[in-house]
C-alpha cells in the first residue's frame, strides 16, 4: 500500500510493544535537514510514547542518508542497541544521483539486516519533490519516523522473542 493510502502516523497501539527495557540507536542525515529533524522528532516521540527512556536512545548524524548505513554500524556495534532506526531523505533532482544514494542506502541497510543480529529500520523518504517530503515529515500522511520507531519496537519485540 502506497503511503498516501496509509497514514504513516496511524498504528493500533495495543499491537506495539513496550520499549521500556529496550535502547535503541538512530541514524540521522543532515541533507534535506528541515525533513531529516521532523523524523527524527517523530522517532523520539513515539518511542518515549512506547516507554523508551531518553538515555536509551543514542543519536548520531552522518552528512546524507548515503551514509547511514555506515553510521548505523557504528552505533550498532558501540552501542549495543536493541535496534537501529535509520533516518534520511532523498529527493529527486535532475541527474540520476536520486538512484545512485537510493539503491546504496537499501542496499546498505538491507546487508545490515541479514550481517547483525539485530534489526536496522528503513526511514529513508525517497520523493519526487519537498512537498512529498513535507507530506510524509508531520504533513497529510503522517510522519516515516512514528512508523520507524514502531517498526523498531515490533523488530526488537520479534528479535528478543516477545513478539
Ligand atoms: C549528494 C546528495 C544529493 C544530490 N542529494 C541528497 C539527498 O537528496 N538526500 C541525502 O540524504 N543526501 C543527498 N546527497 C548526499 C549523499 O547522501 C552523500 O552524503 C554524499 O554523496 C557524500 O557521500
Amino acid at each position: 500500500m502506497a503511503s498516501n493510502l496509509k497514514n504513516l502516523s496511524d498504528h493500533d497501539p495495543a499491537t506495539i510493544p513496550d520499549g521500556s527495557s529496550m535502547k535503541f540507536g538512530i541514524v540521522v542525515a543532515e541533507w534535506n535537514e528541515e525533513i531529516t529533524a521532523a523524523l527524527l522528532e517523530g522517532a523520539m516521540t513515539t518511542l518515549g510514547k512506547h516507554g523508551v527512556k531518553k538515555e536509551n536512545i543514542e543519536v548520531k548524524v552522518v552528512p546524507g542518508s548515503f551514509e547511514l548505513p555506515y553510521g548505523a554500524r557504528i552505533v550498532a556495534e558501540q552501542f549495543s542497541p536493541h535496534a537501529v532506526i535509520c533516518l534520511g531523505c532523498v529527493i529527486q533532482g535532475e541527474t540520476r544521483h536520486f538512484d545512485y544514494i537510493c539503491q546504496g542506502v537499501t542496499k546498505g541497510i538491507t546487508e545490515l539486516n541479514l550481517d547483525y543480529d539485530i534489526p536496522f529500520i528503513f526511514g529513508v523518504l525517497t520523493t519526487e519533490n519537498l512537498q512529498q517530503a513535507l507530506d510524509r515529515a508531520g504533513g497529510k500522511h503522517g510522519n516515516k519516523g512514528d512508523e520507524a520507531a514502531v517498526s523498531a519496537l515490533k523488530m526488537a519485540a520479534l528479535r528478543n522473542g516477545q513478539a
